[in-house]
């Protein structure tokens, strides 16, 4: 959930993966970053609908189909 907060844009607002917000780092980052479920460019609602739909627990992974 911090990791979706810090690199969050909002709809209709591109992230650049070359020049991501303080917080939203990881170590190789390609045209789309692992917060922006649905890989439309954007990190929005609906990658925390996807979130939390397939959010299962620390220690659970997620239902196979969550993304659906
Ligand atoms: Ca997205």
């Amino acid at each position: 959930m911090a990791i979706f907060e810090a690199c969050a844009t909002g709809p209709d607002a591109p992230y650049d993966p070359a020049d991501l917000p303080p917080g939203c780092t990881f170590p190789t980052a390609g045209t789309t970053i692992p917060p922006d479920l649905n890989n439309d460019g954007f990190v929005d609602h609906l990658d925390l609908s996807v979130f939390v739909r397939c959010f299962a627990g620390a220690d659970t992974p997620p239902d196979a189909s969550c993304a659906n």
